[in-house]
């Protein structure tokens, strides 16, 4: 009595030369009666050739790619008879009893993607992204992302073959949240470790999110090989980016932003700015129209106290602020971290200046203490230096607004009767919605466009 049979592929229809789209096992697995072999695609269907009885997989014969048509031996395969004798197997093999895959999946449980114990939290706040973890209220999405949910669209059947859809319910995972990266978006096996994956470490990639109660869903992208088309260098990311590059997602999908634009006529300003610079120099730092973006701000505060607030825990009560942290987005080789001057409103623009450079100094040293990056009310983004007409700055949360600031260009201005040159600021508004209307919104910044045009206003 032969202790071995061969698998044949089954009565497929009228189908010949079908393509194997994956191979379940390997020679030397040992399989169990009815565990999938291989999985062949027709035009119309897929199958999956299941293993007869249990056993060791001796000889596979097919392999990714190849066609095959009934009768074919798929595998050699040594039987561990137990209860079943091997020309019982045999008569099984081949039978015509391939799996049409193509019956819907039973809805499974869901993936937690849980975020709450984030690993390096305390870097995060060094990075100035975390939110206040002492007044800390109110990043509505700061922790509690709910377990993702599955969908039970039962006309959205997940293309994935019997193998690939059993260990997705080994896992947890809904196939149905799951993007498939095989031909004609067939899911497969790297798919769905790359869900959990991106699920487990709730990364930038992640699909889910539960803001505010409301629970958000969207695909999540599957695994590249970039290789596949060039050359390519892989370099990882610094602590510093790792941790901010969760925070501004979070924030960026958080938080419903608008961003208003505005121009500040500066050129009075910069007469003013230039007559100090050198006195400034002299005291060992540079004066550049950052110190007064800063006090022009303090002033707008004041004005618009809905702007110096948090959204409370609950999210249906703000805390206003009687104080007036400003938090600087400062570039740094390991990314970007946003250090806070404190009590601005009680400081001069030379204090300020002094400040300013002596904290983005520290930023760059990697020299900041939790303490420089705690207590922020609101951030100001400048890439003035560097270029730009305007941008959309992240609200870094638990504040409601950040100001961008662009590269001031000398524009020709109309003034009733002539074009003059003028020195026209750029600047970008990002605001939460939820706690600044659009109407507030521009009038805040155009205030804040007002004190800068006219210094004096500071004082009032
Ligand atoms: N328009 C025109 N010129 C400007 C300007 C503006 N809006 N802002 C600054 N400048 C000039 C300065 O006057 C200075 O000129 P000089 O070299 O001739 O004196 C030069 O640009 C460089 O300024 P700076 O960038 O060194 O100084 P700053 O006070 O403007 O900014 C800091 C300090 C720490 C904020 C800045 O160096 C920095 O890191 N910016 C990047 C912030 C960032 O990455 N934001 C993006 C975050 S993602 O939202």
């Amino acid at each position: 009595m032969s202790n071995t049979i061969e698998i044949k592929v089954p009565d497929i229809g009228d189908f010949t030369d079908i393509p194997v789209i994956e191979v379940l096992v390997a020679e030397g697995d040992q399989v169990k009666a009815e565990d999938g072999l291989i999985t062949l695609e027709s035009d119309k269907a897929t199958m999956e050739v299941p293993s007869p009885a249990a056993g060791t997989i001796r000889e596979l014969k097919v392999k990714l790619d190849d066609t095959v048509s009934e009768g074919d031996i798929v595998a050699v395969l040594e039987i561990s008879v137990e209860g079943e004798s091997a020309e019982a197997a045999e008569e099984t093999a081949g039978r015509g009893d391939a799996r049409d895959e193509k019956e819907p999946e039973k809805p499974n449980e869901a993936v937690s993607t849980d975020d709450s114990s984030e690993p390096g939290e305390s870097e995060a706040v060094r990075a100035g992204l975390a939110g206040d973890p002492q007044d800390s209220p109110a990043s509505p999405a700061t922790t509690d992302q709910a377990p993702v949910t599955a969908s039970t669209d039962p006309s959205k059947v997940p293309y994935a073959s019997p193998a690939i859809r059993k260990f997705a319910r080994e896992l947890g995972v809904d196939l149905n949240r799951v993007t498939g990266s095989g031909s004609k978006g067939r899911i497969q096996r790297e798919d769905v470790a790359a869900f959990v994956k991106s699920a487990m470490s709730g990364a930038a990639t992640s699909g889910a999110a539960s803001v505010g109660g409301l629970s958000l869903d969207f695909p999540v992208l599957p695994a590249f090989d970039f290789s596949r088309y060039g050359e390519i260098e892989k370099q990882p990311l610094s602590r510093i980016q790792k941790i901010s590059a969760g925070h501004l997602h979070r924030n960026w999908v958080g938080i419903p932003h608008v961003t208003q634009h505005d121009d500040a006529d500066i050129t009075d300003m910069e007469a003013f700015r230039l007559a100090n610079a050198e006195e400034a120099m002299a005291e060992g730092f540079k004066l550049t129209p950052l110190v007064f973006l800063i006090k022009a701000m303090v002033a707008s505060l004041k004005k618009f106290p809905r702007v110096n607030a948090s959204l409370d825990n609950d999210g249906e009560t703000l805390v206003l602020k009687k104080y007036f942290n400003i938090g600087i987005a400062v570039d740094t080789p390991d990314g970007l971290v946003v250090p806070v001057l404190r009590d601005c409103e009680r400081k001069g623009i030379m204090e300020l200046g002094a400040e300013l450079a002596e904290v983005s100094a520290r930023a760059r040293d990697k020299k900041l203490t939790p303490q420089d990056i705690q207590g922020g009310c609101i951030s100001i983004s400048s890439l003035g230096g560097i270029g730009g007409t305007a941008f959309t700055p992240i609200i870094n949360a638990p504040e409601v607004a950040i100001l961008g600031v662009s590269r001031s260009r000398m524009q020709p201005v109309w003034d009733g009767q002539e074009f003059k040159p003028r020195l026209m600021l750029p600047l970008s508004l990002s605001y939460d919605h939820r706690v600044i209307d659009g109407a507030d919104g521009a009038r805040f910044l155009r205030f804040l466009c007002s004190r800068l045009e006219d210094l004096r206003r500071l004082t009032l």
